[in-house]
């Protein structure tokens, strides 16, 4: 046993909820949807749910747009189906995450209909509002991760506000104190209706510089995080000012001391920007800010196995007793069958791809239907809801891909609704991989990750051990996980070639389930066939 809080290598299934389950047949997944599927979250042996937005909300952005922070949207349906979602998810031993979306509002919250009236009502300052420069143009070079400028004029107050998302969504002004309260006050309402913590939506964009400096340009761009696409102005600038601001470690000092007050909850902070390594150290050491931090390392950049160690060790070495949490798919990037598998040998790509990122330190978010191996549904132009990606089709074919309903049955609408319309379509690709299929399956990618779940439940160096890495190449990585007397090694093979390792260490390989593919120890050598994996037991 372990003094270890719950958080700690748990494993985080997030749901989308307008495409988990469509309780009552309008095309749009619900509450009482997620409720009426807990057996099968609760089946695949995960610790926790992380819900989506479903507060009310003219989903500009899909919920991430709030207008009450306090409510259900009734798309979703009332507090009272979030009350049943929670015992239901309770009763079953699953925590529930819900997603705060701290940094805006959207443009229909009453606290900014209140603020664009004008300068002086009582709600004036609580968005960031700017002068234009003397020829009339934005108060500085901040950009919108959805393109364009961070600004939009207001012709009423004749006056700039501050977008770091759609113009629809309004940066609250965190350097006023009476917003911090307000904002808190509503993570407090719902910690009182019993959640087990909060994914903090882009938890570094709080804070923003109050001399409006402009960011410089970045030296070297690389190919990386969703508003890091070279086709986006975005990602030119370093953001030094617009976000990332030493302001916020003291807030979220000020949110911990609040979760305090509640034990056993926990934060996960999205955390996307340049830095994001040491943003993560910076929001997670010493036990009085964030638990964790959700990193984007894994979601943007290719598979290289050279990339995974880089990260792992960087943040090792410089995490200290802060946490991280590691993700390879959410409902802002491409399914990770597309963007890592390129759609071949999916099964066997998305298999081992779940064996290495829950083999690693730290704990893990599971996007719905990443266990059925779903690859990225190809929607037509006209299709696409997503507004960013219709501000940069076609380059950029925007985040719908990601967010289609999930398949439960072959049935029309796969199952998810009874309705003949959907608010995205279903695509044909993804019928063979319904859930029913893969049930009677053994050895199907569902089966693969209740197997490997319940093989790591218990295992604690691989939920909170330390590692070390002892070799890698482009597509093979070999480690060693260690919790006080428990180690192990896990050995993995990416590529579709076998491959063999000599073994320093003496090992015993752990029989798995059926449905994992696994190589074999024979005469010191580690042999690695295609798309494979080893566990041992270090014999020391
Ligand atoms: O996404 C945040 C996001 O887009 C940024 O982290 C961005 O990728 C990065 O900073 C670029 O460097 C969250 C939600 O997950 C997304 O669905 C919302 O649209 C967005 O916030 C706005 O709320
Ligand atoms: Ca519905």
């Amino acid at each position: 046993t372990t003094n270890q809080p719950w958080w700690r290598g748990a494993v985080i299934y997030q749901v989308y909820p307008r495409s988990f389950f469509d309780a009552n047949n309008d095309g749009i997944g619900d509450l009482a949807g997620v409720t009426h599927k807990m057996d099968y979250i609760a089946n695949l042996g995960v610790d926790a749910i992380w819900l989506s937005p479903f507060f009310t909300s003219p989903m500009k952005d899909f919920g991430y747009d709030v207008s009450n922070y306090c409510d259900v949207d009734p798309i979703f349906g009332k507090l009272d189906d979030f009350d049943q979602l929670i015992q239901a998810a309770h009763e079953h031993g699953l925590k529930v995450i819900i997603d705060q979306v701290l940094n805006h509002s959207s443009d229909q919250h009453p606290w900014f209909i209140e603020s664009r009236q004008s300068h002086d009502n009582d709600k004036a300052d609580w968005y960031i509002w700017a002068d234009a420069q003397a020829d009339g143009t934005v108060p500085n070079n901040w950009l919108s991760v959805f393109g364009g400028p961070a600004w939009h004029w207001d012709s009423r107050r004749r006056q700039y506000y501050l977008h770091n998302f759609l113009d629809s969504q309004p940066d609250l002004n965190f350097h006023n104190p009476a917003v911090v309260d307000a904002l808190l006050e509503t993570v407090e309402f719902w910690l009182k209706r019993g959640v087990d913590g909060f994914r903090l939506d882009t938890a570094n964009y709080y804070y923003h510089d109050l001399e409006l400096r402009n960011n410089p340009p970045k030296e070297e761009v690389v190919e990386g995080s969703i508003g890091v696409r070279l086709d986006n102005p975005y990602a030119y600038q370093l953001h030094l000012y617009d976000k990332s601001r030493p302001e916020n470690i003291a807030f979220l000092q000020r949110l911990r001391q609040l979760l305090n007050q509640y034990p056993g909850t926990t934060t996960v902070g999205e955390v996307g920007c340049d830095f994001s390594l040491k943003t993560m150290a910076d929001y997670t050491q010493g036990n009085d800010k964030l638990h964790m931090c959700y990193s984007f390392d894994l979601l943007t950049h290719d598979n290289s196995m050279q990339h995974i160690r880089d990260t792992m060790e960087t943040i090792e070495n410089g995490l200290g007793d802060g946490w991280p949490c590691w993700s390879i798919g959410n409902h802002d990037v491409e399914r990770v069958a597309t963007r890592w598998g390129k759609n071949q040998d999916n099964i066997a790509k998305s298999k081992i791809y779940m064996l290495m990122l829950l083999s690693l330190r730290g704990s893990v978010c599971l996007y719905q239907g990443e266990e059925l191996a779903l690859t990225e549904a190809e929607l037509n132009f006209e299709e696409l809801v997503d507004p960013f990606g219709i501000a940069f089709w076609p380059e950029f074919k925007g985040r719908d891909g990601c967010r289609t309903p999930m398949p439960w049955d072959t049935n029309e609408q796969a199952g998810f609704s009874q309705q003949s319309s959907l608010w995205l379509p279903v695509p044909t690709q993804h019928y063979p991989l319904a859930v029913n299929n893969q049930e009677q399956d053994p050895n199907s990618c569902l089966n693969a990750y209740r197997d490997f779940l319940a093989f790591r439940k218990n295992r604690l160096a691989l939920k909170v051990g330390d590692i070390t890495f002892l070799f890698n190449d482009e597509h093979r990585l070999i480690f060693i996980r260690r919790y006080q007397d428990q180690s192990c090694l896990i050995a993995i093979n990416t590529s579709q070639d076998e491959f063999q390792h000599p073994s320093q260490h003496d090992l015993k390989a752990i029989e798995l389930p059926n449905s994992l593919p696994v190589g074999k120890i024979e005469a010191g050598l580690i042999i690695l066939p295609a798309y494979s994996v080893v566990i041992a037991d270090l014999i020391e």
